[in-house]
């Protein structure tokens, strides 16, 4: 019988290798086309910024279009700055999401204007007081024409971008060192998730959210994994579809806490968006409302692992 079990398990592994082989050159071993981790909703909370929530595992720290605000483990507000754009040697005026490592809140800054932006910069923020510490600029000669997103790798020292404008500029990711600010490269997106909002690191892979479900019609938004390598291209798995939220709204950027290992996505509902600005708002909303959602993840592979060790 184990030995019966056994030939039909390696049978199906063959065929995943074989069903997989084209997208998965750079890992064989892995297939790629599933989901990292399974999603459990735990609870959400309000708050006061649109963009984007991060954790250093000891606060949540939420991005406005025009603010940065810190929160504690209980979700009370405990600090903000609502003029976060004093000091950028380059005029700014928007904000999408956030990162936070060692001490620093990495900031996705640029002049927004007329559905495109300009003069893109990474802000670094002190996490303990808000305010800006530095400052660099984005190379132009990339073709970035907006930032939704940011995030650090916190193993290879570099920093990602992400842009929700699409056609060319919403094709790629951007790399960046994080030590130097010196631009590195971009990666090609394939297939490209339409309307990206954010992007996270976590466990040596990265994600971004987009805001890709119609809420008009109902539509949940997704998370994809991007599986990064050294090449000019990375493949894009979809990794989780929002159907829990509360009402279907926009997804914007997210992040997992370092401590709980949970992942964390802001939304907004309520508001009806046209061309990325709110016009007016759906029956039974006379305000926008962005809440933090927060979900447990499991591995998915280790707990097929887990089941199998208990099975015998
Ligand atoms: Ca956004
Ligand atoms: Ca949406």
């Amino acid at each position: 019988m184990s030995t019966q079990g056994g030939f039909i398990a390696v049978a199906l592994f063959a065929g995943a290798l074989i069903a997989t082989s084209p997208v998965s050159a750079a890992d064989p071993k892995v297939s790629i086309e599933r989901p990292t981790y399974k999603y459990t909703l735990v609870d959400t909370f309000e708050v006061k910024g649109r963009q984007g929530v991060v954790s250093d595992g000891e606060y949540y720290y939420v991005s406005g279009s025009k603010g940065l605000y810190k929160y504690d483990r209980l979700g009370n507000l405990i600090q903000s700055n609502e003029t976060p754009f004093e000091g950028y040697p380059i005029l700014v005026n928007h904000i999408g999401g956030i990162d936070v490592f060692n001490g620093e809140i990495f900031v996705s800054a640029e002049n927004f204007m007329d559905g495109v932006g300009k003069d893109i910069q990474i802000g670094i923020h002190d996490a303990n007081t808000l305010k800006l510490k530095r400052a660099f600029a984005f190379e132009p000669s990339s073709g970035q024409e907006e930032v939704s997103g940011i995030c650090v790798d916190t193993d290879k020292r570099t920093v990602w971008m992400t842009s929700w404008v699409g056609e060319e500029s919403g094709r790629y990711i951007y790399e960046y060192s994080l030590d130097t600010g010196k631009y590195l490269r971009k990666v090609h997106l394939q297939p490209v998730p339409q309307w990206i909002q954010g992007i996270h690191y976590y466990k040596g892979k990265l994600y971004v959210t987009a805001d890709d479900g119609t809420a008009d019609l109902d539509e949940p938004d997704n998370l994809y994994r991007v599986e990064v390598t050294d090449k000019s291209y990375a493949p894009v798995i979809r990794e989780k579809v929002f159907t829990e939220v509360k009402r279907q709204g926009e997804i914007e950027a997210g992040g997992v806490d370092p401590k709980t290992g949970e992942l964390l996505v802001l939304f907004n509902r309520g508001s009806r968006i046209v061309l990325g600005m709110v016009k007016g708002f759906y029956p039974g909303y006379d305000r926008e409302i962005s809440e933090v959602y927060r979900f447990k993840m499991e591995p998915t592979r280790k707990e097929r692992g887990a089941k199998k060790a208990k099975k015998q």
